[in-house]
């Protein structure tokens, strides 16, 4: 497959891609599938089929045929009730390691991605739990996932830590070093496309649950990092994740040589990641282009880093201390803590600037205070004032000297707009990207409305 960016368009056309060359197209195979389905039909219809009379004329003949009988619609039952989730106790063990990642051959993930494809005319009802004039201080879309989920989906802080054995995984260079991970190129027998460990540092074992239980929670979803295997690193015994390894070109120097038709295919991807995500009741909470991962070969965009992703529950307070400064929203700056899904929009959104303005940073803050004065300077001081004033956001003393001590006008967006980027600032572009930055969380697009944008008309159906 040649890498040539001219062929961007061609390897991104759904119809045309061959998913089964793909190696990380083979690792899910325990979802019940159409296939399950027509395998149980069948099943059923032997049993049925099969007289314990037609066994044998004896006596001790009948009995085992009656027996034999019983016996097989037991198994059968066991295997539809196992298959449907019933006995979901039964294979907790089993989901560290053999079904994670998605099978972009089956039905559900092709359900997925064609609800997903055909945003331009969304149904009602796939907001399931949209709120159509929706309180303050709640998510004006899936408020309510994780409350109609069982428990065991969201209470990440009672779940325990099961690890598989580490013995065929061989660990080559290190590839990247975060604040609370080490992430080591890595390959293992069982799989024949390399590998990622993101080795933990010791004392961060809360956070990890949360993220492993949020990674096998999105698991399958389009374009979200499949969780491959947890295990213990060999060297120091710490927890470690397995990924596959995406071969990617560093972001800074990716991101400039974009034109209008990569900006609106990358940022279509990572809007189905985040769909997918807040449908499941999970924010992201830093999305920023270094946890973004394009394919060299494939040119597919995987969103990775759930290691700050977290549920979201209606009136519960969440840490503001999240994302990255250059990417956080005003909500967490003014230290609004009941905000939701639409703070993973705003980082987007800052993204999306940064791309059609050809800025390598939108808003570059030299502090949290001086970002806020960054987002000010650009969006205006009445309107924060307003949002402040309509949330009742309790501030504290050097944030409200900030707001009162600066006056600034809302900018026209048409001042971003020079002779290098005005090919990629186009009417739309600026449009969408007017939609996201908005102080008001509850006022900018979600993701799904987002994708229904007229900017995305050219990739929506590739
Ligand atoms: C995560 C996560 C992180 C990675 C992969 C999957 C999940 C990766 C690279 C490739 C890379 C390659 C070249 C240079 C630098 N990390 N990093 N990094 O945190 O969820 S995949």
């Amino acid at each position: 497959m040649s890498s040539s960016p001219y062929n961007y368009s061609e390897k991104y056309s759904l119809p045309e891609y061959n998913y089964k060359s793909h190696p990380k197209a083979s690792y899910e195979k325990n979802s019940f599938s159409i296939a399950s389905l027509h395998f149980c039909k069948k099943a059923i219809i032997w049993i049925f089929s099969l007289k314990p009379r037609s066994l044998s004329r004896s006596t001790f003949g009948v009995a085992f045929g009656y027996f034999f009988y019983i016996f097989k619609f037991i198994c059968l039952m066991y295997f539809i009730f196992s298959k449907l989730g019933f006995l979901g106790s039964s294979n907790k063990n089993k989901a560290a390691t053999s079904n994670i990642g998605p099978n972009r051959e089956s039905p559900e993930y092709k359900n997925i991605v064609q609800k997903i494809f055909t945003t331009s005319a969304i149904p009602q009802d796939s907001y399931l739990t949209g709120e159509i004039n929706p309180p303050r201080n709640m998510s004006r879309v899936f408020a309510h996932v994780n409350e109609k989920m069982p428990r065991e989906y969201w209470d990440w802080e009672n779940t325990t830590l099961q690890f598989s054995d580490n013995s065929k995984y061989i660990v080559d260079e290190e590839v990247g070093r975060g604040k609370f991970s080490n992430v080591y190129k890595c390959k293992s027998p069982e799989y024949d496309f390399p590998l990622v460990m993101k080795v933990f540092k010791p004392e961060r074992t809360k956070r990890i649950r949360r993220e492993i239980l949020i990674l096998k929670n999105l698991k399958g979803g389009p374009n979200i990092i499949p969780l491959i295997d947890v295990i213990k690193d060999q060297e120091e015994g710490n927890p470690t994740l397995v990924f596959p390894y995406i071969d990617n070109n560093h972001w800074k120097k990716e991101y400039p040589t974009f034109d209008i038709h990569q900006i609106k295919k990358l940022i279509f991807e990572l809007l189905k990641a985040l769909q997918y995500c807040h449908s499941k009741g999970i924010m992201h909470r830093d999305v920023k282009p270094h946890n973004v991962c394009i394919d060299k070969n494939t040119r597919e965009v995987w969103l990775i880093d759930w290691g700050l992703a977290d549920f979201y529950h209606v009136g519960v307070k969440n840490n503001v201390r999240v994302a990255s400064r250059y990417y956080k929203a005003p909500e967490q700056l003014v230290n609004y803590q009941l905000y939701d899904y639409s703070l993973d929009m705003w980082s987007l959104g800052v993204v999306l600037a940064g791309l059609i303005f050809r800025k390598e940073f939108f808003f570059k803050g030299d502090s949290d205070e001086d970002q806020l004065v960054k987002i000010m300077s650009v969006l205006g001081t009445d309107d924060l004032r307003d949002y402040i004033k309509d949330y009742e956001i309790n501030l504290s003393l050097d944030i409200k000297k900030i707001i009162e001590d600066y006056e600034f006008e809302k900018l026209d967006w048409s001042i971003f707009i020079n002779e290098e980027n005005k090919r990629l600032a186009t009417k739309e572009a600026v449009d969408l990207v007017d939609h996201l930055l908005r102080y008001d969380h509850q006022t900018r697009l979600t993701a799904e409305e987002a994708m229904a944008h007229p900017f995305f008309d050219e990739v929506r159906n590739l």
